[in-house]
């Protein structure tokens, strides 16, 4: 039915957009319940739900506290965060913060910072939000499998003198689903080599906060804040917000310090990274999806005249005081990207061993850093507390990748081939192309044991995945 290799087009929406659901997704309120003790309980568990509409099959999801988009969880900065995950699933699961400075032990990385909760069993997720932004939770056990059920959630840290007012503050999550033609998803191709050895698991259908084609409502000559969160296990999404006064104000949640221009007419987000953006609403637009041959919306925003009850927006943004990488001290690694379709192997080291070409299929392993595939016993370096670690990444592989570090945001500080300097800006995540060399410099001023890996969650799974030691 669809080549998966291919770009989302138009075409291929058609398929689908006729049964799409004609709910309006008006920033989505989530009530949680607090336990007496202070937790917010979430469930992981299996749940049906209609991706597409009447006529079609409810999809096999599993999802927490049983939403498509999981529970938004606000707090505010420097307050903690209490969550209890319940595990109703018959695999073991974890949850990562993805993009919060947060003490080790609490991040969620199932062989590493914790076991994973076994299923029947619970967690207690107790923890500071030190940076107002956006942020996302997700699975992170199998997260190739978990994640692209449905396990993941907004978690956004309100400054403590709010920016803008909640109805001007708006999660526009950002997921694309593989699914059939009856409306469920597509299960069977879930740890499909071919996806490992390619992109990864790429899909056919767009959703925004878990809906299809969804309509937000703004008032006329407002200002809004849009957080946008990529969710998908591998999709670079290639966007256009097609208005025309807007202004970037985060990056990976955190503030610039002045809204600058931008985005520019067609930008990307990759896997796991977040921008926040505010427009002021002048007339309907749409978000579009940037494909080669035909863009579409996928997303619109309908403008209305304002009852004139605007709450006050005033720009005082929460700038986190994050340490500056010093580059003249710093340590300086080398990582080294191989693998994959169309890739050069060479050596490869799985589980402390050579792997051969023949144990590929039964372990998965495709993709290596430094000739290692996930995570060895050793750490790709460890260093002292409030270093400066500099990673020089050569990306010898066909495609492109989304690195992801964990408890640390970091500057990019080189891009080959780039125009543009990106230095100014703090990251969690950044992009990085066939053959580019980039290298990211931060403090590493967080304690423990930290993964350093790919957010295509498949080429993770098949080994690109690595860790560091802040002792
Ligand atoms: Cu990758």
């Amino acid at each position: 039915m669809t080549d998966w290799t291919s770009l989302l087009n138009r075409r291929q929406m058609l398929a689908f957009s006729g049964a799409a659901l004609a709910t309006a997704a008006v920033g989505p309120t989530f009530h949680v319940a607090r336990a007496d003790d202070g937790f917010l309980e979430i469930a992981a568990g299996p749940a049906k739900k209609k991706l597409l509409s009447e006529g079609t099959a409810e999809a096999d999801l599993w999802l927490f506290g049983g939403s498509l988009l999981g529970p938004e969880i606000r707090v505010t900065v420097g307050e903690r965060v209490k969550v209890r995950l319940v595990n109703n699933l018959e695999e073991p699961t974890s949850i990562h913060w993805h993009g919060i400075r947060i003490q080790n032990d609490m991040d969620g990385v199932s062989g590493l910072t914790q076991e994973a909760v076994a299923p029947g069993e619970s967690f207690e997720y107790d923890f500071v939000a030190p940076d107002a932004g956006t942020y996302w939770y997700h699975a992170h056990n199998r997260s190739w499998n978990q994640v692209g059920r449905g396990l993941y959630g907004a978690l956004i840290v309100e400054e403590v003198v709010p920016v803008f007012d909640r109805e001007h503050d708006l999660t526009v999550v950002i997921d694309d689903w593989r699914i059939l033609e009856d409306g469920n998803l597509d299960q069977q191709t879930f740890g499909s080599l071919m996806d490992w050895s390619h992109a990864g698991r790429l899909g056919n259908f767009l959703t925004i906060n878990g809906v299809s084609d969804p309509e937000f409502r703004l008032s006329r000559g407002e200002k809004y804040r849009l957080r946008l969160i990529n969710v998908a296990n591998a999709r670079v999404m290639p966007l256009n917000l097609a208005t025309e006064k807007t202004k970037v104000l985060a990056y990976d949640g955190q503030s610039l310090p002045e809204p600058e221009e931008g985005p520019p007419a067609e930008f990307f987000l990759g896997p796991a990274q977040r921008v926040d953006v505010m427009v002021e609403a002048d007339e309907d637009f749409s978000l579009n999806f940037v494909a080669r041959d035909d863009s579409f919306p996928f997303a619109r925003f309908n403008v209305t005249d304002s009852d004139g009850s605007q709450g006050h927006i005033v720009w005082k943004p929460a700038i986190s005081n994050l340490p500056e990488p010093d580059l003249e001290t710093a340590n300086t690694y080398s990582l080294e990207m191989t693998g994959g379709a169309m890739g050069q192997m060479g050596e490869m080291i799985y589980n402390g061993k050579v792997l051969e070409r023949s144990d590929m299929r039964e372990t998965g392993q495709l993709w290596a850093f430094n000739g290692v595939a996930n995570l060895a016993k050793e750490p790709f370096f460890s260093v002292q507390k409030g270093e400066t670690v500099v990673i020089d990444l050569t990306n010898n592989t066909a495609f492109e990748h989304a690195m992801h570090t964990h408890g640390h945001h970091f500057r990019i500080v080189e891009r080959e081939g780039a125009e543009a300097d990106e230095s100014a800006y703090w990251r969690d995540t950044f992009l990085i192309l066939p053959r580019q060399r980039v290298k990211i410099a931060f403090v590493a001023d967080n304690p423990g044991k930290w993964l350093f890996h790919c957010h295509m969650l498949e080429h993770a799974a098949a080994g690109m995945n690595t860790w560091f030691e802040v002792v």
